[in-house]
C-alpha cells in the first residue's frame, strides 16, 4: 500500500490525513467503495464550514451527551466510514455511557461486518453486535440492508448514535419513538433532516468532543441533564448551521468583491 507524504505545511494537510485514513480504511476491507464517494460529498461540506466546529455543533454537541447520559438503552450504530475514521471515541463514548455497539451496513457483506467488528474489539471493543445471523429482525419500513437490526441491540434501543449514513433509517426510528443522534457534515440530508439532535460536523472533529462532553456531564445532576435537552430545538439549530454557511459565503465573496 502506497501512503502519501503530506507536507506539514499544507493548507489542507489535516483533510488529507484524514484521506489517506480512509484509503486505508477501503484497502482493509471495512470502507466500501461508495464510502469513498460519501466522503467526498462530506468535505465539500466541510469546506463550506471553514474545515472547523461551528458554535451550532458545539451546542448540539452538549445536548447528545446529555442524552446519551440520560438514555436506559444507548447504542452506537457503526458503517464502515466510521469505524474507520473514529474506532477508539466509539469505542470510549460507548463504555463511558454504558451504550452498545452495534455494525448496521447499507452495503452489507458478511466479510465487512467482521472486519469492522475486529477493528472495534482492536480498540477495546468487547461486544459488538449486528454480525451475521445476530441481525436477524427486520426493522419494518426500510428497503435497504439496514433493516437487519440485532434484537439485543438497536431494536430495543431508546437513543440511536448514528455519525454519518444515508438518511433512508433515521426517519424510520424516530417513526418508533427512539431518539436519534447524528452527526452528519450535510444540513440538508434526509438523516440531518429528520434526526432528533443534529451535530453538523466532521465526525473526526466531533467524535473527540462529544468523548470529552460526556466526561463533563457525566458529573452533572439529572434534572440539569434534562433541562439541557427541553431548552434545545433541532430544527432551530439546524436554520442557524445553514445560516453560519450562508453569512461565511457572504463574507469571503465580499472580500473578494472589495479586493477588485
Ligand atoms: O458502510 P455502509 O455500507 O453502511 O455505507 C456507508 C455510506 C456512507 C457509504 C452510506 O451510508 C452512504 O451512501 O451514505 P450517503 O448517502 O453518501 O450519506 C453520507 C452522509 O455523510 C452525507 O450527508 C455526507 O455529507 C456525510 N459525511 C461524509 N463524510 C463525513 C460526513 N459527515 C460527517 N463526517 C464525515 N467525515
Amino acid at each position: 500500500m502506497t501512503t502519501t507524504k503530506i507536507p506539514k505545511v499544507h493548507p489542507r494537510a489535516e483533510s488529507l490525513r484524514v484521506r489517506e485514513k480512509v484509503k486505508e480504511g477501503y484497502t482493509e476491507g471495512i470502507i466500501v467503495e461508495q464510502g469513498l464517494i460519501a466522503h467526498g460529498r462530506g468535505e465539500a461540506f466541510d469546506y463550506l464550514l471553514g474545515e472547523l466546529t461551528i458554535p451550532e455543533a458545539t451546542v448540539a454537541i452538549k445536548v447528545a451527551a446529555a442524552a446519551l447520559l440520560l438514555a436506559k438503552n444507548p447504542i452506537i450504530s457503526v458503517n464502515g466510514n466510521v469505524a474507520t475514521l473514529t474506532p477508539k471515541e466509539i469505542v470510549k463514548i460507548a463504555k463511558s455511557v454504558g451504550a452498545k455497539i452495534e455494525v448496521n451496513l447499507f452495503h452489507r457483506t458478511h466479510k465487512r461486518e467482521n472486519a469492522i467488528m475486529e477493528k472495534l474489539k482492536s480498540f477495546g471493543a468487547k461486544n459488538v453486535l449486528g454480525v451475521g445471523k445476530e441481525a436477524s429482525l427486520d426493522m419494518k419500513g426500510l428497503e435497504s440492508s439496514r433493516r437487519w437490526v440485532d434484537p439485543k441491540g438497536i431494536m430495543i434501543a431508546d437513543t440511536v448514535l448514528v455519525p454519518l449514513e444515508d438518511g433512508d433509517r433515521t426517519a424510520e426510528l424516530r417513526k418508533v419513538g427512539k431518539t436519534v443522534i447524528t452527526i452528519d457534515l450535510n444540513p440538508l440530508s434526509r438523516t440531518a433532516q429528520t434526526a432528533s439532535i443534529t451535530i453538523v460536523d466532521n465526525v473526526v472533529r466531533a467524535m473527540p468532543l462529544l468523548l470529552e462532553e460526556v466526561k463533563i456531564l457525566r458529573k452533572i445532576d439529572q434534572n440539569i441533564l434534562e433541562d439541557i435537552i427541553k431548552r434545545f430545538d433541532n430544527k432551530v439549530n439546524l436554520g442557524k448551521s445553514l445560516g453560519y454557511i450562508v453569512k461565511r459565503l457572504e463574507k469571503v465573496s465580499a472580500i473578494r468583491v472589495n479586493a477588485r
